[in-house]
C-alpha cells in the first residue's frame, strides 16, 4: 500500500470510529479514541512499564498510559534481582513507586513475578543446602506478597516453569525443592496475599504439549486445595503467524478449569526469527546481520497492514471469548521500548506494538478499535 493510501485509511477510520455513536462513547475528554474505553465492557487493556515510565521521565508514554490503558505490569522492577538483591535486603523503591503510579493513573498493578528461573539475584546461586533454599523461597514470596497485598491486583506467582514438551523446566527451584515447588509457591502466596489474584504465567502454553503441562500444573494446585485465579498466556507471537486455532482451544480448555485467561505480554513482532519459532526464552541469542534487520529505515506499509490484520483477528477472538478473557496486556507502550529490538539479536528495529516510536497510533491500533466499533470492517483485509 502506498503511504498516502495508508494515511487516508488511518484518517478515515479515525473519523469513522470517533464519529459513530459507539465511537463517541469510546472517546476520552480530549476527543481521542481510547482503547480502555473501547473495551471497557470486555477486558482490561494493560501495558508493561519500564523504569523511565515508572519514574515519569517519559511524557509521551505517560499520556498514552493514561488515555489508553487500565492495567500496569512492571516489565522488570518486581523481578528477584531488583526487588531482592541480597539474602537479607529487599529494595522496594521502584515497586512502591509503581503502586503510587497505579493509583495516580487509576490503573491496577499486575505483579510480575514472584518465582522465575531467570533474573535471579547472584546470592541464590550460592545457596547450598535445601533448607537454606527453602528459607529463601518462603521468605521471598511471603515478604513481597504480603507487602503488596491489597496494593497489587495480582501476582504471576510462578513464571515459565515449563519446557516446550510440557515437562518441568530444570531450574534452581525444581532442583532444590522438587516438583511440588509450584504448589508450594501458590500456597505461600495465598497465605501472604489473601486479597490478591494468583496466576500461572508462561509463553507458548497455547501449544498443545505445553498447554497440557500447564493444565497439569493448574489441576495439581487445585487438587491440593490451593487457590489459583488465572492463567497468563504471554502472547509473544509473530505478525501473520499467530496460532489462532491453538489460542482458541487454549482459552476453552483453561476456562473449563474455572479460571480466568489473561493475555499478559502481547506483542506481534515483524522481523525474521533465526529459528522460525515463537520462543521467548531470554537466553536464546543470535548474530546480527543486515538481512535480519530489514526495516531499519521504516516499516513498509504492506508489513504494517499485515500486522494490523493479525491484531484484528486476535482481538476478534478475544471478543468472542470475552466472558473468559479478563485482560490483554501489551509488552510495552510503544515500539521503541520493546524487548524485541534487542532479542534474540541485538540492535534491530522491530515494530511489535500498537504505537510507534513517535507515540502515534499505528494501522494496527485502528484495526483493533474497529473490531469493537465496526466489526464488519475489521474482518476485511487491507
Ligand atoms: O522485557 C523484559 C526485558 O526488558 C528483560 O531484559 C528480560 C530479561 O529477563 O525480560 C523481559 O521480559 C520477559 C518477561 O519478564 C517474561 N516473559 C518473557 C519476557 C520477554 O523476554
Amino acid at each position: 500500500m502506498k503511504p498516502i493510501t495508508l494515511a487516508l485509511l488511518i484518517a478515515v477510520s479515525a473519523i469513522i470510529s470517533t464519529g459513530c455513536s459507539s465511537g463517541k462513547k469510546s472517546m476520552n475528554t480530549s476527543g481521542t479514541v481510547s482503547l480502555k474505553e473501547v473495551f471497557k465492557n470486555d477486558f482490561v487493556i494493560g501495558a508493561a512499564v519500564n523504569n523511565g515510565q515508572i519514574n515519569e521521565r517519559d511524557s509521551g508514554s505517560a499520556a498514552l498510559l493514561q488515555t489508553h490503558f487500565n492495567g500496569l505490569t512492571p516489565e522488570n522492577i518486581m523481578k528477584c534481582e531488583i526487588i531482592h538483591p541480597e539474602w537479607d535486603r529487599y529494595d522496594f523503591t521502584l515497586a512502591d513507586k509503581l503502586v503510587e503510579l497505579g493509583k495516580k493513573y487509576n490503573s491496577p498493578v499486575y505483579g510480575h513475578t514472584l518465582i522465575w528461573h531467570s533474573q535471579l539475584s547472584p546470592f541464590i546461586q550460592k545457596i547450598q543446602s535445601v533448607d537454606s533454599f527453602r528459607t529463601f523461597f518462603t521468605e521471598h514470596i511471603t515478604t513481597i506478597a504480603s507487602r503488596y497485598d491489597g496494593k497489587v491486583k495480582s501476582w504471576d506467582v510462578v513464571n515459565e516453569a515449563l519446557n516446550e514438551d510440557g515437562t518441568l523446566r530444570k531450574s534452581a527451584f525444581l532442583n532444590k525443592l522438587g516438583e511440588d515447588y509450584i504448589v508450594e509457591a501458590f500456597r505461600l502466596a495465598q497465605k501472604a496475599a489473601p486479597n490478591t489474584e494468583l496466576y500461572y504465567n508462561d509463553y507458548n502454553i497455547e501449544q498443545p504439549k505445553k498447554r497440557a503441562g500447564a493444565i497439569a500444573i493448574i489441576k495439581k494446585i487445585q487438587a491440593a486445595g490451593v487457590r489459583i485465579d488465572g492463567v497468563g498466556i504471554q502472547g509473544h507471537w509473530r505478525s501473520y503467524n499467530v496460532p489462532m486455532k491453538e489460542i482458541e482451544e487454549s482459552i476453552k480448555e483453561f476456562a473449563a478449569l474455572g479460571i480466568k485467561v489473561h493475555f499478559t505480554e502481547l506483542d506481534l513482532g515483524v522481523l525474521p526469527n533465526p529459528w522460525d519459532n515463537d520462543a521467548a526464552d531470554v537466553n536464546m541469542k543470535a548474530e546480527y546481520s543486515a538481512k535480519m534487520n530489514p526495516y531499519a529505515a521504516g516499516l513498509p506499509d504492506s508489513v504494517s497492514a499485515k500486522q494490523a490484520q493479525s491484531y484484528a483477528e486476535l482481538f476478534q477472538l478475544f471478543l468472542k471469548y470475552r466472558k473468559d478473557v479478563a485482560r490483554i496486556t501489551f509488552w510495552g507502550v510503544q515500539d521503541g521500548q520493546s524487548w524485541l529490538n534487542g532479542w534474540p539479536i541485538r540492535g534491530r528495529t522491530n515494530y511489535p506494538l500498537l504505537f510507534d516510536r513517535k507515540y502515534q497510533p499505528k494501522a494496527a491500533f485502528y484495526k483493533v478499535v474497529e473490531t469493537k466499533t465496526k466489526p464488519a470492517d475489521a474482518k476485511k483485509s487491507f
